[in-house]
């Protein structure tokens, strides 16, 4: 009896010896197949490449369980710890081709390994415009001339570049693309004109820039027959030598020449932007050249030889007047001036005042001189008092 069980306990322990050894491959762990893809398979130093190890595979393993990590440059160095996510990005910095390593690791430590390769080209950037005018400044009969060489592309030789005008900046381009780097053109009326360049490279990426060009009208020599009222011309423009433009004199908005010993103005007629105007002690007698002035605000002429003063007008914009100490008789010009706050008119030979009292700008707060005039009676006793009584300062 313990015979026969002894036996049959032998044989199945034998039985089952010999049946686990007669397969023994079905529970050997086997090593996982890895397998990536890239998405984009080439790209540039601003792509963000995606490797993914999804079709990674396992005998024993599902993908899920697997873990992988990574080498972007296949330099021994991994770049990321093992990871069950099966996907990474990554961006290169340097243009250049890389070898990328994907390992795989099972449950049980198994792993595999498998390497791609992607290439890295140089980022596309904008080109820059840059162009030159000469000249700057001309007028209707000047061929402007226009150069774009200047302009550059990180990736194309300038030469490779196209350019493209828009003369007066309106939006419309007045040329087509074009690879020749320089033009002309030409203003048909005065002005003045912001011109655009556009610069294309060879992928289509476009930069703009812009410069203003001034069409003036041409200019006329202006002459002096007083040299001393040239040499203030002089000063005042800075300009020593060379010629003087009426462009030049219309710069001016101020000019001192108190005691230049100047008796001819001639040629100041060109100064039609003057605001401030004092030619104070100087021998001038004619001032007919100021008739012009629509700008002006203050004039100081005392301590002249003035005797007609019609010129003066139309000088609605006049808020300081001193004609001191001329020989003005008549002053019926003066009656249109209705923007005067104070008017010197002392030392000359007014008797009557009458078209003062017929400005009507001339009033509360404003100050007269007539010091020093033989007025007359009527003046004295009637006129005078009429301004005052508006609230004018009036000195006699
Ligand atoms: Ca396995
Ligand atoms: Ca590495
Ligand atoms: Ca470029
Ligand atoms: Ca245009």
């Amino acid at each position: 009896m313990f015979n026969k069980l002894f036996l049959t306990l032998a044989l199945t322990t034998l039985i089952i010896t010999i049946s686990c050894k007669s397969n023994p491959t079905t529970s050997e762990n086997t090593a996982p197949t890895a397998l990536f893809i890239i998405n984009p398979t080439s790209g540039t130093t601003i792509t963000t490449f995606t490797f993914d190890a999804s079709g990674s595979s396992d005998n024993e393993d599902a993908t899920d369980v697997l873990q992988v990590r990574w080498d972007w440059n296949n330099d021994g160095v991994w770049d990321t710890d093992y990871s069950t996510a099966k996907t990474a990005t990554h961006q290169y910095d340097i243009a250049g081709t890389y070898t990328i390593v994907l390992e795989v690791m099972d449950s049980e430590g198994l792993t595999n390994t498998i390497t791609k390769t992607v290439t890295v080209s140089i980022a596309n950037t904008g080109p820059t415009a840059s162009f030159t005018v000469n000249p700057a400044i001309g007028t209707v009969n000047t061929i402007f001339n226009f150069d774009a060489s200047g302009s550059s592309d990180n990736e194309d030789a300038t030469d490779v570049l196209q350019v493209r005008w828009d003369w007066n900046n309106d939006g419309t381009y007045d040329t087509n693309y074009s690879t020749t780097k320089t033009t002309t053109h030409q203003y048909t009326i005065e002005g003045s004109y912001t011109v655009k360049l556009e610069v294309k490279d060879s992928e289509g990426w476009v930069h703009n820039t812009t410069t203003i060009v001034t069409v003036q009208r041409p200019s006329t020599v202006v002459t002096f027959s007083d040299a001393s009222f040239e040499a203030l011309i002089r000063v005042t423009l800075n300009k020593p030598t060379g010629d003087i433009t009426d462009i030049n004199l219309e710069t001016i908005t101020a000019l001192n020449g108190n005691g230049w010993n100047v008796s001819n103005i001639s040629g100041i007629e060109y100064c039609i932007n003057l605001l401030n105007l004092d030619l104070r002690d100087n021998s001038i007698i004619d001032i007919s050249s100021l008739s012009g002035f629509r700008y002006l605000q203050v004039l100081s002429l005392g301590g002249n030889q003035i005797v007609d003063i019609s010129s003066l007008s139309g000088l609605i914009n006049l808020i300081l007047l001193y004609l001191d100490d001329n020989q003005i008789i008549n002053i019926n010009f003066l009656s249109s001036l209705i923007n005067l706050k104070e008017l010197g008119l002392g030392g000359n030979q007014i008797i009557d005042i009458y078209p003062l009292t017929q400005n009507s700008g001339i009033d509360n707060g404003d100050i007269v001189d007539l010091t020093n005039n033989p007025l007359s009676t009527t003046s004295i006793n009637t006129y005078i008092p009429q301004l005052e009584t508006r609230g004018v300062t009036v000195y006699h």
